[in-house]
């Protein structure tokens, strides 16, 4: 008897197609936990830009959305959704400024996708909050997302055929991600304060150089890591430990809390 041979599943972070939107003028006025300046709009504009030709040369087809004036923040399309490819979740943003978002990337999403979820109940998921490992999907409370936006997103993602958990973001983060990254089957890159929460046990840890926190959203793309630029002894290091690490800058951007995986929504096509 002969054994069908069995498919191995694609690594989570292997994607050919991305989803980004333009920066609005309006990204200016971009919500921000500290104030340390309104970003240029050329600036943003300009790191929009490159960030798009990284994950082009990285091997993602990337499809551009319009800007949205009415909605400063909608540069940042990984929070108002989830995708897989199996299908999208339209979330439900934990603050006012970025409710309307939704209904944006919905429409956007609607063409690409035949199935897209809508989370159900009234409780609040930013996919800033979203972490999908090899070991699950992991699901951060914050200031963003609640617990009965974060359950409700778990019926989702068991809908699209994942399953996940929920964990604590450290008080005072943004997002579960601001401080963690994937960086491949096996590895996750953290802060020391998330890592304290035992949120990533069993995975190889690496830690963030201490000073260096804010380059902790790093984005693994197929073969490359892309990490914000501004961060040397980060790169350096994740560099020494064999990633391809690409620099990228966010300065104008991370004025109003930009890390690498929030401009983008990635996936990959099921094989035909
Ligand atoms: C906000 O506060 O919603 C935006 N200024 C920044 C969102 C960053 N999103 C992300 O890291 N997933």
């Amino acid at each position: 008897m002969s054994v069908p041979p069995v498919a191995p599943s694609p690594a989570v972070f292997r994607f050919d197609s991305a989803l980004v939107r333009t920066p609005a003028r309006s990204v200016v006025r971009g919500l921000r936990a500290d104030d340390r300046g309104d970003p240029s709009y050329a600036g943003v504009l300009r790191e929009h830009d490159a960030y798009v030709a990284a994950l082009r040369a990285a091997g993602v087809e990337v499809t551009v959305l319009p800007p949205l004036e009415a909605f400063p923040d909608s540069v940042f399309v990984e929070d108002p959704a989830l995708v897989f490819a199996e299908g999208a979740i339209l979330l439900r943003p934990g603050v006012v400024a970025r409710a309307g978002e939704v209904a944006e990337i919905g429409s956007a999403l609607r063409e690409i996708f035949d199935t897209v979820l809508e989370l159900p109940g009234s409780g609040f998921a930013d996919g800033g909050d979203v972490l999908v490992t090899p070991r699950g999907v992991m699901i951060g409370l914050s200031a963003r997302t609640d617990r009965a936006g974060a359950e409700a997103l778990l019926a989702c993602l068991r809908q699209l055929g994942h399953d996940g958990g929920i964990v604590e973001t450290p008080a005072g983060v943004l997002h579960f991600k601001t401080d963690c990254s994937l960086l491949d089957e096996d590895s996750v890159f953290s802060t020391r304060r998330l890592a304290r929460s035992g949120a990533f046990e069993g995975f190889r840890q690496i830690l963030v150089p201490e000073g260096e926190e804010a380059a902790a959203n790093a984005l693994r793309v197929n073969d490359v890591l892309l990490v914000a630029a501004a961060f040397p002894r980060t790169i350096a290091m994740l560099d020494g430990l064999g990633y391809k690490v690409v620099p990228v800058e966010t300065t104008e951007v991370g004025r109003i809390d930009a890390g690498l995986s929030c401009m983008s929504l990635r996936w990959r096509h099921p094989p035909k």
